[in-house]
C-alpha cells in the first residue's frame, strides 16, 4: 500500500464507499503530520474517484484519535507554527462528498475536530469526544472552538474546553454533537449502510445538498434561504431530477446517471 499510517480500501455491497481506517492503534491514532498527510491524500482520492458515493474514517483499536501527536508537537516553536506548514494539513482536508466519522473510542483533541470536519458523525457507544488541550497548555487549533460551538452551544462548549473534560456517548447524542449512537460491533457497519445509503441517490444531488447544508453554517438566515432557493433551482437542471420524478410517477426505482 501506499500508506504507512492509514488503511484505505472499498466497501459496500456497491463497492462505492471508500474507507479510511486511521492506524497507529498504539498511539491511539495519534495524529502526526505524517498520518495527517495520508487523510488528505486518501480523502481527496476518493472526492476525485467518480466510483465513489461517500468516505467512511474510523480508528483501529480503542481510539478514533487522540489527538494531535503530542511528541511531536512538543519540538514545534511558535515562531515555526506561524511561518510553518502544521496547519496546513487539517486545513487542507477537502470532501465535496458526504464524509462519515464512524467513532469507535476516543476523538479528542485533533481527533474531535477530525470528526467534526466530517458530515455525519455515528458514534459507538463507547466513543467519548473531548478537547482536552487546555490541560497541556494549548487551545483547541483545528475548528474545535468554532464547529463544536455550532454543534452544541456555547455552554457546553466554554465546559469542555476550559476544564478539558470529555463527554460520553450518550451526552454526545443528547446534545446533537452525533447523529446517532450504535452498539460498538455493529458502527463500522452502520456508517458503511449511511454511506450505501447516500449512494442510492443522485452524486450531483448529493454534491448540492451538502452543499446548502453547509453553507448553514457560514452565512445569515436570510442568505442562507437565498443559497437555497438558488441550490433548489439547479437540481431542476438536473438529468436526474427528472428521473427522479418520473419513477415515481411510474412507480419504480430510478436509475441515476448523475447527470
Ligand atoms: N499524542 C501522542 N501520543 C499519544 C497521544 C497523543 N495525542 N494520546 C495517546 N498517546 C500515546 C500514549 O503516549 C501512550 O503511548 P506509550 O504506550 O508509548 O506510553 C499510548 O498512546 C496509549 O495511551 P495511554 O496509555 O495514555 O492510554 P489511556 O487509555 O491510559 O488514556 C487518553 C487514553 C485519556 C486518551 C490519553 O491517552 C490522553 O489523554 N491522551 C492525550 C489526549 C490529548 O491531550 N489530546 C489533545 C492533543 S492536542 C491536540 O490535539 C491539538 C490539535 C491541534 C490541531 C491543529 C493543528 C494546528
Amino acid at each position: 500500500s501506499q500508506y504507512q499510517f492509514i488503511a484505505v480500501s472499498t466497501v459496500g455491497e456497491r463497492s462505492n464507499v471508500g474507507l479510511i481506517r486511521l492506524n497507529r492503534p498504539q498511539v491511539l491514532n495519534a495524529l502526526s503530520s505524517g498520518l495527517m498527510a495520508e487523510v488528505v491524500q486518501a480523502l481527496a482520492d476518493f472526492d476525485g474517484n467518480g466510483g465513489i458515493a461517500a468516505t467512511v474514517i474510523t480508528g483501529e483499536g480503542k481510539a478514533f484519535a487522540a489527538g494531535a501527536d503530542i511528541k511531536e508537537m512538543t519540538a514545534r516553536s511558535f515562531a515555526g507554527l506561524v511561518t510553518g506548514k502544521f496547519r496546513s494539513n487539517f486545513a487542507a482536508l477537502q470532501s465535496t462528498k458526504p464524509l462519515i466519522a464512524a467513532v469507535n473510542g476516543y476523538a479528542f483533541g485533533g481527533g474531535c475536530e477530525l470528526a467534526m470536519y466530517a458530515d455525519i458523525i455515528i458514534a459507538s457507544e463507547r466513543a467519548k469526544f473531548g478537547q482536552p488541550e487546555i490541560k497541556i497548555g494549548l487551545i483547541p487549533g483545528a475548528g474545535g472552538t468554532q464547529r463544536l460551538t455550532k454543534a452544541i452551544g456555547k455552554s457546553r462548549t466554554m465546559e469542555m474546553v476550559l476544564t478539558g473534560d470529555s463527554i460520553g456517548a450518550q451526552e454526545a447524542e443528547k446534545c446533537g454533537l452525533v447523529s446517532r449512537v450504535v452498539p460498538a460491533e455493529s458502527l463500522l457497519s452502520e456508517a458503511i449502510k449511511t454511506g450505501e445509503a447516500i449512494g442510492r441517490n443522485s452524486k450531483i444531488t448529493v454534491a448540492i445538498a451538502k452543499a446548502a447544508v453547509d453553507a448553514s453554517l457560514e452565512t445569515t438566515l436570510r442568505q442562507g434561504l437565498s443559497t437555497e432557493a438558488r441550490l433548489f433551482q439547479t437540481t431542476f437542471a438536473t438529468k436526474d431530477r427528472v428521473e427522479g420524478m418520473a419513477a415515481f410517477v411510474e412507480k419504480r426505482a430510478p436509475q441515476f446517471s448523475d447527470e
